[in-house]
């Protein structure tokens, strides 16, 4: 979505994950740490972390501005994706990963194989709905995430909306003022993607 929403055009290699091909040798070479999304910089370096990813795009590609213009709106920004990742899009994963049966053996992303806790489920599950809570409120006070204009902040919120569908969390229509937003973030292009 950030990519779509700077308007660049950058070439893309996609990753197979449901046979695992992030697993494999020829993905390893590239990251070691077997997840995506990886950037690879011209000069070789290669990034691993979605943030990073945005961070070095926003500064090759400052339009449209995405990250914040000032050092408070650069900070609104990174207070609402981190919080989101932690508490919405990590506790999705949570109740996902420790469920679903194709995740056993695989309940963390990574080389490493670690096996599934039941009583996470649940408790991923209620540390969504205080994320989702939380949410709300704030999206009953601004527009959009983090700033009166939509941002990185919206997008890393509209994918963890879109993950609470996986776990059956029926997030638009619990909170009315997430139900609005995220019907004004589905409408932009890079949303449907
Ligand atoms: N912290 C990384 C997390 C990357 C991540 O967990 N990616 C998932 C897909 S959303 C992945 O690669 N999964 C591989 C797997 O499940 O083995 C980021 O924000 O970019």
């Amino acid at each position: 979505m950030f990519i779509a929403e700077k308007g660049i055009d950058i070439p893309a290699v996609e990753v197979d994950l449901r046979h695992e091909e992030q697993l494999g040798d020829a993905f390893r070479a590239v990251n070691p740490r077997c997840t995506v999304p990886v950037l690879e910089l011209d000069d070789g370096s290669v990034l691993t972390e979605s943030l990073a990813i945005c961070h070095y795009l926003e500064s090759q590609f400052p339009d449209p501005n995405l990250m914040g213009l000032d050092g408070q709106e650069q900070a609104m920004v990174i207070e609402w994706y981190e919080r989101t990742v932690v508490d919405g899009f990590l506790a999705a994963a949570e109740t996902f990963r420790n469920r679903a049966k194709g995740f056993k053996g695989r309940a963390i992303t990574g080389p490493d194989a670690y096996e599934q806790i039941p009583q996470l489920v649940e408790r991923g599950y209620h540390r969504l709905e205080r994320y989702m809570e939380a949410l709300d409120q704030r999206l009953g006070d601004s527009p959009f995430v983090a700033l009166e204009r939509f941002t990185l902040a919206d997008i890393a919120a509209f994918v963890t909306v879109e993950f609470a569908g996986w776990v059956k969390m029926p997030v638009a229509e619990t909170w009315p003022h997430i139900g609005r937003w995220h019907g004004v973030v589905a409408h932009r292009p890079s949303a449907s993607l």
